[in-house]
């Protein structure tokens, strides 16, 4: 395994390198990893919405149709798999999270964190405050492109300063939290901040 990183790693443009946290490598692949099988809509208007709820005035539903509507915006950001890769440039498109909240009802001050309610029971938390960045997204598009059913379609999070994980795809839900609940992989033994440029992997790290 070592010696596969250790290729991968010198095959890394120097120009590039700085932009590769410690212990990733580069990929020009777009690796697929998640925990399950990969939900196949028929239909996404009967058979998707997405749900909100927790620490918020009121909870409120989005339809297909309802969530398409509001206004996108399309970034290019690197994204990190704590299984070690990197991916450099990936554009995508969907709705600004901050921009997100224009649309709901207003949270409650008590709400500051947030858990991703997906597909088949898969979860991922991060504060509040990582998706009032400006690079933070509820994601559709990828290169333009709807999301392939193994990458998240139709919806997914995009939270490119957290390690891969907490991008959760295969989106239903958005839970606002008073008090910080663990995902699947944080509860498994991951690192809650995962932070890939401090190599927040794992929980004991
Ligand atoms: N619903 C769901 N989302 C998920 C996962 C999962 O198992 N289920 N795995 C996460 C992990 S570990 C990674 S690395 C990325 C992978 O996204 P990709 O398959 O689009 O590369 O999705 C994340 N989102
Ligand atoms: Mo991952």
């Amino acid at each position: 395994m070592f010696e596969r990183f250790k290729k991968n790693f010198d095959r890394t443009p120097p120009e590039l390198a700085a932009r590769v946290p410690p212990g990733q490598y580069v990929t020009e692949k777009f690796p697929v990893l998640h925990y399950g099988s990969v939900p196949i809509y028929r239909d996404v208007e009967t058979e998707w919405d997405l749900r909100v709820w927790g620490e918020i005035e009121q909870p409120v539903r989005f339809s297909f149709r309802e969530f398409r509507s509001l206004p996108t915006v399309t970034i290019t950001t690197d994204i990190h798999c704590v299984t070690r890769w990197s991916k450099l440039d990936t554009t995508w498109t969907g709705v600004q999270f901050r921009e997100f909240l224009k649309h709901i009802p207003p949270l409650k001050p008590t709400a500051k964190y947030i858990l991703w309610h997906c597909e088949h029971g898969f979860t991922a938390n991060v504060p509040l405050e990582v998706m009032l960045e400006d690079d933070a997204l509820l994601a559709y598009l990828y290169e333009g492109r709807e999301l392939d059913p193994e990458h998240g379609y139709p919806l997914r999070a995009l939270v490119p300063k957290k390690y891969f994980w907490k991008s959760a795809k295969w989106l239903r839900g958005i839970e606002f939290l008073s008090q910080d609940q663990l995902g699947f992989w944080e509860r498994y033994g991951y690192h809650n901040n995962a932070d890939p440029w401090r190599e927040e992997r794992y929980a004991d790290d």
